[in-house]
């Protein structure tokens, strides 16, 4: 139970340039050297709605409007990212020095971001992976981005509610 204790939770963005350079294998190797666990997994066409909330933080720089048009995938023709949740001991730390510094020119060259992250003539850092940035923000980012039932581990508290006449979309 102690050692349960001390496991954490991320949200891993693999970002439209990301999945634009075919680096999808490549980072999640990268990642793998983490033996953290892979706790849920989805592709996703990201909303203006939804990227101005995972960004809200970001809400007043100058690079805001640039940067939701980046993770909605507008600057790359790749209209998805794939979000991922590692889960394990330090695992935001653990992440987040993979990933490497925010801007890819100042990240070691070796990570993922100083590898294959660019700076754009406009200045946006185009850096190819998203990482939470502490263990609260993980929690508002992966209930953002996740449904209870899509993550194979209890992280959070939930609730069951009773929805009717709801609209769902089955096979035909
Ligand atoms: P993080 O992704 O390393 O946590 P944040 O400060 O949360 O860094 O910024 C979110 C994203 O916004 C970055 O990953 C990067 O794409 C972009 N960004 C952040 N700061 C700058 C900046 O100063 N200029 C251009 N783009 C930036
Ligand atoms: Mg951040």
């Amino acid at each position: 139970m102690k050692e349960e204790h001390k496991n954490q939770a991320t949200l891993i963005l693999i970002k439209p340039d990301g999945l634009k350079k075919s680096l999808t294998g490549n980072i999640l190797t990268r990642l793998s050297e983490t033996k953290l666990e892979i706790i849920a997994a989805k592709m996703v066409r990201v909303t203006k709605e939804m990227a101005e909330e995972h960004y809200r933080h970001l809400k007043d720089q100058p690079f805001f409007n640039d940067l939701i048009r980046y993770l909605q995938g507008e600057l790359h023709q790749r209209k998805k990212v794939m979000a991922l949740i590692y889960w394990g001991e330090d695992a935001i730390k653990k992440c987040r020095s993979l990933a490497g510094a925010t801007n890819p020119e100042e990240a070691e060259s070796t990570s993922i971001r100083g590898s294959y992250g660019r700076i754009t003539t406009s200045g946006l850092y185009e850096n190819v992976i998203h990482v939470s940035s502490d263990p609260l923000e993980a929690e508002r980012e992966i209930k953002l981005w996740f449904k209870p039932l899509e993550i194979i581990v209890d992280l959070y508290p939930k609730k069951k509610i009773t929805v009717k006449e709801k609209e769902e979309t089955v096979w035909a």
